[in-house]
């Protein structure tokens, strides 16, 4: 009986393995869901955000938080006020100045203008998105990219961030808004190690001590 106890403890390991490596395909590009921004700090403007297609009038807080965290390219948050913003944070993560670009930030719908601040230096830059050819599921919104080196910032090589300022300015002509950015997803491309929960922890470990008491049992054998 000794090989159905081993299969159970590597389908721990295996279920351990998923835990970890979930993953989301956006415009093409597969992320670790730990990948993304986790929390809204703080923002500024009235924003609007759509729940499985529908526009909410005004969004609360945590609607616009569940909107611009996580890795769902279906929800976006978007404003009507100039000079708006949107603090995010990384919880699970942090960023990394990297090699090449550190930050994705993905916009919906015609591309839009953004900047991006960070706290720790208050360097601001302007981004423009760019079609990916790639189209939400729900609302078929165009999928526009801007990617972030944060060696634009001045950071050094190896500096980590976990806080990052997008503002954003909806565009007039005359008191007609023709277009307003919309964020979807905020994410990191050069991540440092997410910290693994304390219950993934234990049953990681109760599979290894299992898995090592299986095989010393085998080799006793
Ligand atoms: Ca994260
Ligand atoms: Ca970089």
């Amino acid at each position: 009986m000794k090989y159905p106890k081993t299969l159970f403890f590597f389908l721990v390991i295996f279920l351990y393995t998923v835990d970890v490596s979930a993953t989301t395909v956006i415009a093409g590009k597969t992320f670790q869901d730990t990948d993304f921004a986790d929390v809204l700090t703080s923002s500024s403007g009235v924003f609007h955000t759509t729940v499985g297609g529908a526009a909410q009038p005004v969004a609360t807080f945590e609607q616009v938080e569940a909107a611009v965290t996580g890795g769902n390219i279906n929800t976006f948050a978007y404003t009507f006020t100039p000079d708006s913003y949107l603090q995010v944070g990384f919880t699970d993560n942090a960023i990394v100045n990297g090699s090449g670009n550190d930050i994705v930030i993905f916009e919906l719908g015609h591309p839009d203008a953004f900047t991006i601040s960070l706290a720790l230096n208050g360097v601001e830059k302007n981004y423009s998105p760019v079609r990916t050819g790639y189209y939400t599921p729900v609302g078929g919104f165009s999928i526009n990219v801007a990617l972030v080196n944060l060696d634009d910032f001045g950071l050094a090589a190896g500096a980590m961030l976990s806080n990052m300022v997008v503002g954003l300015n909806p565009l007039y002509h005359g008191n007609i808004c023709q277009t307003t950015p919309s964020i979807a997803v905020i994410a990191g491309l050069n991540n440092a190690a997410p910290v693994p929960e304390p219950a993934t922890m234990a049953l990681l470990g109760s599979g290894l001590i299992g898995l090592a008491a299986a095989r010393k049992r085998k080799a006793q054998a």
